[in-house]
């Protein structure tokens, strides 16, 4: 199996990278931020728990994350592998994911860290804010969460660096650019 972290900041590209490397690679995507976006729609307890925290810009609570993942993982047995988009976002999640591949005898064989100024990042946000109808894609929200990211979520970096699998992806250029140094990356992988 070939399991990529797709990592970054909010609006560092996550998403729009994970499209491309689902078409190329046919990996599974799971996105945690897609996932309870849907439950939000479908009005779920689930959906509706997710939203308290989602529209304010925090972090949706690790324990209701890390069930809904193992239990995808799960799932997908025969999958050629997993690109994990915006999971894990604090280190309980890392320790978590690491725990859940190791029960199906996987692990993850590279984070792909977008990197992203934070103006770049605020614009980028407030502009999907204009189409998306997201609740957590205005100014205030984006400041909140980029606190939170660096608070909670960039210690991640270095404990997927000492494990020796971080990789650094300039996250600024045009969208095939940046695919360009993912595909690099994962050549080098060799899987
Ligand atoms: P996510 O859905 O993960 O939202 P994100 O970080 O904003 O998305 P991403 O980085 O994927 O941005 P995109 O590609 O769309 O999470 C939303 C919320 O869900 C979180 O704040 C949290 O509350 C909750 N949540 C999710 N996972 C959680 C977890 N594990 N634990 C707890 N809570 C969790 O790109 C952004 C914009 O930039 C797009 O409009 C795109 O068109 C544009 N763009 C992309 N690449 C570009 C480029 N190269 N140049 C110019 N623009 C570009």
């Amino acid at each position: 199996m070939l399991n990529i972290v797709i990592f970054g900041a909010p609006g560092s590209g996550k998403g729009t990278q994970s499209a491309k490397l689902v078409e190329k690679y046919g990996l599974i995507h799971l996105s945690t931020g897609e996932i309870l976006r849907d439950e939000i729609k479908a009005d779920t307890e689930l959906g509706k728990l997710a939203d308290s925290y989602m529209s304010k810009g925090r972090l949706v609570p690790d324990a209701v994350v890390i069930d809904i993942l193992d239990n995808l993982i799960g799932k997908y047995g025969d999958a050629k592998g997993f690109i994990f988009d915006g999971f894990p976002r604090t280190l309980a999640q890392g320790e978590a994911l690491g725990e859940m591949l190791e029960k199906h005898e996987e692990d993850i064989n590279a984070v792909l860290c977008l990197e992203v100024e934070e103006k770049e990042l605020i614009d980028r946000v407030v502009k999907r804010g204009r189409v998306s109808g997201r609740d957590d894609d205005n100014r205030e929200t984006i400041e909140s969460r980029l606190e939170v990211y660096h608070i909670q979520t960039e210690p991640l970096k270095e404990f997927y660096r000492e494990k020796g699998v971080l990789r650094n992806i300039q996250g600024v250029g045009s969208i095939d650019q940046i695919f360009g140094s993912i595909e690099q990356v994962i050549d080098q992988i060799g899987k």
